[in-house]
């Protein structure tokens, strides 16, 4: 369906009767996360240059299959930024960003990650500082780059609750302020989603500005190989790829997902995916195609407001 119906007070759960709610309409269509995408280009251009990326050329624009969605690619090199990319996908049914921000490989800071997917009935979105080392037992990188961060994950957590169960393996490429939630696709969930955005892309160009190169060569090593394995998640694992499969066939979105969205993932290392995450070898040598190996787990935040992570690592 086209058009989908909210509460006019978005946040207020005493609607006794449906009937009696005054009723609103919220096209899909009547939104974009285009907007986002600017505000990001704007922002970075006040701190430093942005400079295209090689990969414009080749990825510009697309129309799927059916000729009913539009796929539109940017991307930007700059000092101290590796990769910063975009892909919306727009039509009159569904909404689409995939926006991240990848430091050269010299930096330990983290990725910046807003994937939002909404269609009629509701909005599946991450939005994070993506940690490149591990948060749960690191406490010095997570104090290092989360400490001062912890109100805006307070804030949003409350705006935006926890969207129940995930994939376990994702947990990991999580940080403590992560937004993962799912939620009806509403005018105000867009204007939070948009205030969201605006304060972690914020946060995060602070950090990559204060950021000092890496200059002990284990360590670059070790901050390489930390973006080379994130990469090899994602481009394995996204949840997105059957949908771009979907829209222009297997052939392009694999081409996209390794070259333009996860570019990288065949230049910063050797390792293969199965090197990083052997729990999804089969037998005849091949990947599992299986989302989870350990299944979907974490129905509540596991961090608390300290940034302490409570949850149960027994399951990923
Ligand atoms: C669902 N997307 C999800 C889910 C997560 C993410 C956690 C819930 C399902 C799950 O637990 O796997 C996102 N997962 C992430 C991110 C990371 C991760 C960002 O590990 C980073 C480390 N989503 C997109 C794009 C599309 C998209 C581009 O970002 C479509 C082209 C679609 N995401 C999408 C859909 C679902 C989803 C359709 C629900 C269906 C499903 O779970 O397969």
């Amino acid at each position: 369906s086209f058009c989908l119906s909210f509460n006019s007070t978005p946040f207020s759960s005493s609607c006794s009767s449906k009937n009696k709610c005054r009723r609103a309409f919220f096209p899909v269509s009547a939104i974009s996360y285009q907007k986002f995408v600017q505000f990001a280009l704007d922002e970075t251009k006040l701190h430093t240059h942005l400079f295209p990326s090689p990969l414009q050329e080749k990825y510009n624009s697309m129309i799927s299959m059916d000729k009913n969605v539009k796929l539109q690619m940017l991307s930007f090199q700059a000092p101290k930024i590796r990769l910063l990319r975009s892909l919306n996908i727009e039509s009159e049914t569904m909404q689409v960003l995939d926006f991240a921000a990848f430091p050269e490989t010299e930096f330990d800071v983290p990725i910046f990650c807003a994937n939002i997917f909404t269609a009629a009935s509701s909005s599946i979105v991450v939005l994070d500082l993506n940690p490149l080392h591990d948060v749960i037992n690191q406490r010095d990188y997570r104090e290092k780059y989360y400490k001062s961060l912890l109100h805006l994950g307070i804030k949003y957590a409350e705006l935006l609750p926890w969207g129940g169960k995930l994939t376990s393996e994702s947990l990991k490429f999580f940080s403590p302020i992560v937004i993962w939630t799912k939620s009806s696709s509403t005018e105000s969930t867009y204007d939070i989603l948009f205030s969201a955005f605006v304060d972690y892309y914020k946060a995060w160009l602070e950090l990559v500005n204060n950021a000092a190169e890496e200059t002990i060569p284990s360590r670059l090593m070790v901050n390489r190989e930390a973006q080379h394995r994130y990469l090899s998640w994602r481009a394995e694992k996204d949840p997105g790829h059957g949908l771009l499969k979907k829209l222009i066939g297997e052939m392009l979105a694999k081409d996209l997902v390794r070259n333009f969205l996860f570019n990288g993932v065949d230049e910063l290392g050797s390792k293969r995916f199965l090197d990083y995450f052997p729990e999804y070898y089969c037998e005849d040598g091949t990947v599992n195609t299986k989302r989870s190996m350990a299944g979907k787990s974490y129905e509540h935040r596991p961090w608390d407001k300290t940034g302490e992570f409570i949850g149960d690592l027994t399951k990923s």
